[in-house]
């Protein structure tokens, strides 16, 4: 019998990691599964997806701000540059990059070339208008309106549906202005 070679912590660590990303990758899948089961129509599904990133994202971002130590913004299109290069990354273990900015600077895309939620996944005919990673979209939603930006966030491409690339756009409704919670006397 071959000896069994030591293995570093290092391998060892991302080997654990790489089987928790696995982990998450496959229960995401059998939630979506799930969903398809019981609420039969796609159109549901991608309202039920976004609905419960929604309520994931406006918890989370407690979790990003303590953890990232990310100052205030000083607008939108730095906060895009931070969930692309630091939210994606720290939920993730991707980034992002942003693009097609409007001449406003209140709508612009994020270009995922990887996104770890869709491996293994090939979607049969019969969900051909799922959005399978609309959690994320509501993820985002939720944490932006948190920290005051009403946001509107589509997915524009999606490599499950054919397309070359994952194309997250970000459109900037509102921006409330936080109130200062103490009355100068
Ligand atoms: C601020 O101006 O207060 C900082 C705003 C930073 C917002 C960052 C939101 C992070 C969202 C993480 C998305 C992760 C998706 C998996």
């Amino acid at each position: 019998m071959a000896p069994v070679a030591p293995r570093s912590g290092d391998a060892i660590f991302a080997n654990v990691e790489r089987v928790n990303a696995e982990l998450f990758t496959l229960t995401y899948g059998a939630i979506v599964r799930q969903l398809l089961t019981d609420l039969e129509e796609v159109e549901e599904v991608n309202k039920q997806l976004d609905q419960m990133g929604y309520n994931i994202g406006i918890r989370l971002i407690d979790e990003f701000l303590a953890k990232s130590n990310v100052s205030r913004c000083v607008d939108f299109k730095e906060t895009a540059e931070v969930i692309a290069k630091v939210g994606l990354k720290m939920f993730l273990g991707v980034t992002a990059s942003v693009t097609n900015w409007d001449v406003e600077g209140t709508t612009c895309s994020l270009i995922l070339e990887d996104n770890p939620l869709v491996d293994f996944v090939e979607l049969p005919d019969t969900c051909q208008g799922l959005y399978y990673c609309n959690i994320l979209s509501g993820v985002v939603r939720g944490a932006l309106e948190m920290v005051s930006m009403k946001t509107e966030v589509t997915w524009l491409r999606d490599m499950l549906r054919g397309d070359d690339a994952f194309e997250l756009q970000l459109k900037l409704l509102k921006q409330v202005p936080e109130e200062y919670p103490y009355k100068d006397d």
